[in-house]
């Protein structure tokens, strides 16, 4: 049945790719098949038309196809993927395998620009990579003029968060990409029947993908024309000679930048976070938190720690409801998560997902015969020496001890190599997945890669000292973006990458957000840092650890555990993590270990406030709160140091 099906569609791509490749002006939305057409006339959406009309003019695909919600068309995709060689299948029934270019392993920031006209770029800051609007549209839509010569085209229609909510954004994708059209349907939402329900309105956003030309291994051959352009004025985003999802997928980070723009106009906050439900040990009790932390810095596996339950991994949006409670929903449906270090020890649920039977592409990992191989995927685990790889695209078959052009040893798995799948594939994906309500936000946790500042967790003092410690947050560089990996950054709210307001007006933001919140619902704010070595480099936690400082976290939102005041914050007391340890692992957390890991260390807090204020020094209205905090802090810690004589404060020493 499947089979008949696929070559129906096979055979109609073909035959209608001679008619419309023999004539240029048989472009255009005047020229879709008559079911495609009657599908976009469905949505009773004037600008739609004018959108899909006026790009495929330009990018002059060979064919078109329009993609609904029904099964039918997701089907369709799903095939298509496969059909093309963006994915291969895979032993394993639902897997399949995606390559991205040798030289596209991760978010491409510096060719990823703001469109801001000449006259505003001062009031951008300097954090924020824009070009002048004029110029930017003509050099991205040259580069677009006939970039879909010869392919098919999809046409796609999602939801960003749950459908039929206050959260609810439409968002249409036009893309050469079955890859990325297959990507998004395991991520998002349908969203085809929603953007009925817009009844004609303009606000949606858009999003025009090219992978443009492809090698005969099917990735992205003109790497260096590849470029990522935010167009605010207009709700849309360019992207073109692409294929890794942070780059190319409308849905995901190019959307959360619109999101951005867009929620601070309207007063409410889209958000680089996890979403998950904490459960007490005894499971009575459960409160949801979200969690940002830079791209590779514990993030998936923190909304994944064994006990607790997901709703999301990524993005939220977050909006106070009608009775003043802060809510929140997964903007997604889906992880695309890193690959590396995901083992049965470490993170099982996502191990057992991978590794049974479901819709999952695997992106940049080693396949040999059929069966892939990652990093850190567990040591009783033979990686075969031979296969094909990320590195294939570019440098032939894979074989153990391959090197770069620089002679660098290359490894089989690329340490961003991802995996995508549904999270209702996951045992403990929360009930409140979809609800449209949202769920009530009762903590938010900010997290960087800290090896020698800060402490495992902290509670900051209240809502404003909480935004200021977001405001602050640092952390040591990954292979998640394009460059150097453990370089000290700044990653205010873990959002930079995203923020495409002026940062002073995105932190004033976050200082409004609670004004509709009573005081005993204003979702208290920690800062964790896995992170943390003694001096001879080791790491101070296990893995897993994280789930204590959650458990502690979880507690002090319900008033169970006391904590100590510090100059930075309220950090746990000894004996209640010697409790949550012996309950949750059943191990003896020495003495020795928390004085280690929760001293305060005067001199590195007070370096990092330095070059806080260096890096927002020429910010324009950055709030006055921002300067107040930075400044109260940095007296209460040389207060502290002066009071008990030594930089590095133990925690017994705070009464
Ligand atoms: C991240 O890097 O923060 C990700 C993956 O979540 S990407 O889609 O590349 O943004
Ligand atoms: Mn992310």
């Amino acid at each position: 049945m499947y089979l008949i099906c696929f070559f129906c569609v096979l055979n109609e791509f073909t035959t209608n790719k001679v008619i419309m490749m023999t004539s240029e002006e048989c472009y255009g939305y005047e020229y879709l098949d008559e079911k495609d057409k009657e599908k976009i006339d469905a949505l009773n959406n004037p600008k739609a038309v004018k959108v899909i009309d006026r790009f495929l003019k330009i990018c002059k695909p060979a064919k078109v196809v329009v993609i609904d919600d029904t099964q039918e068309d997701i089907n369709y995709v799903r095939q298509l993927s496969i059909d093309l060689g963006e994915e291969i299948k895979l032993e394993m029934p639902g897997h399949t395998i995606h390559y991205d270019s040798y030289f596209d392993q991760a978010r491409d920031k510096g060719n990823t620009r703001l469109l801001v006209p000449v006259t505003e770029k001062e009031k951008y800051g300097t954090h924020i990579n824009t070009i002048d609007r004029d110029e930017g549209l003509k050099e991205i839509l040259d580069i677009m003029d006939g970039c879909m010569k010869g392919k098919l085209v999809v046409i796609r229609f999602f939801c960003l968060g749950p459908t039929n909510s206050r959260f609810s954004i439409s968002a249409l994708q036009i893309t050469d990409s079955a890859y990325v059209a297959h990507s998004e349907d395991i991520l998002y939402r349908k969203g085809y029947e929603q953007f009925k329900r817009l009844e004609g309105s303009e606000d949606f956003f858009y999003f025009v993908h090219s992978a443009g030309e492809l090698t005969e291994k099917n990735v992205t051959k003109n790497i260096e024309k590849r470029r990522i352009y935010i167009d605010l004025e207009e709700n849309r985003v360019f992207t073109v000679n692409n294929q890794y999802a942070g780059n190319s997928l409308g849905l995901k980070k190019l959307a959360l930048r619109l999101a951005i723009n867009k929620a601070l106009k309207e007063n409410w906050l889209a958000e680089h976070m996890f979403i998950s439900a904490v459960y007490t040990l005894d499971k009575s009790r459960k409160t949801y938190f979200l969690g940002a932390f830079p791209s590779a810095c514990g993030k998936t596996s923190t909304a994944m720690v064994p006990g607790n339950a997901i709703i999301g991994d990524d993005i939220v949006y977050m909006r106070v409801d009608k009775e003043g409670i802060p809510k929140a929903v997964n903007i997604e449906s889906g992880i695309f998560g890193i690959i590396k270090d995901v083992n049965p020890k470490d993170d099982p649920e996502i191990y057992k997902a991978l590794t049974s039977p479901c819709e999952t592409i695997f992106s940049n990992v080693q396949i040999t015969d059929e069966k892939p191989y990652w990093l850190g995927m567990g040591d009783d685990i033979e990686i075969p020496e031979i296969g094909i790889n990320w590195t294939s695209s570019y440098l032939g078959e894979w074989k153990t001890g391959k090197k770069d052009e620089k002679g660098n040893e290359l490894s089989f798995s690329h340490p961003n190599a991802r995996y995508t799948l549904r999270i209702e594939e996951l045992e403990n994906a929360d009930e409140a997945l979809h609800d449209p309500d949202g769920v009530k936000v009762s903590a938010i946790v900010y997290g960087g890669r800290d090896s020698n500042t800060s402490v495992p967790v902290y509670q900051s003092f209240n809502w404003s000292n909480g935004v200021f410690v977001g405001a602050a947050l640092e952390s040591e560089t990954t292979s998640a973006t394009l460059g150097q990996a453990g370089v000290r950054k700044h990653q205010p709210m873990a959002n930079l990458d995203f923020i495409v307001v002026p940062l002073g007006q995105y932190f004033q933001s976050h200082l409004n957000f609670v004004k509709e919140v009573k005081e005993e619902n204003h979702p208290l704010i920690f800062s964790t840092n896995y992170f943390l070595k003694d001096e001879n480099g080791k790491y101070y936690d296990e893995i897993l650890d994280k789930k204590i400082w959650l458990l502690w976290a979880e507690g002090r939102v319900h008033g169970d555990y006391d904590a100590i005041k510090t100059p930075i914050g309220y950090i746990p007391k000894y004996e209640d993590l010697v409790d949550l340890f012996k309950g949750a692992f059943d191990i003896d957390y020495e003495k020795s270990r928390y004085e280690a890991e929760f001293s305060i260390r005067v001199g590195k807090f007070l370096d990092k406030f330095d070059r806080i204020e260096k890096f927002y020094a020429n910010e324009k209205d950055m709030p006055e709160e921002f300067f107040f905090e930075l400044e109260e802090q940095r007296k209460k810690l040389l207060e502290a140091k002066e009071k008990y004589g030594t930089d590095t404060i133990s925690p017994f020493l705070f009464s």
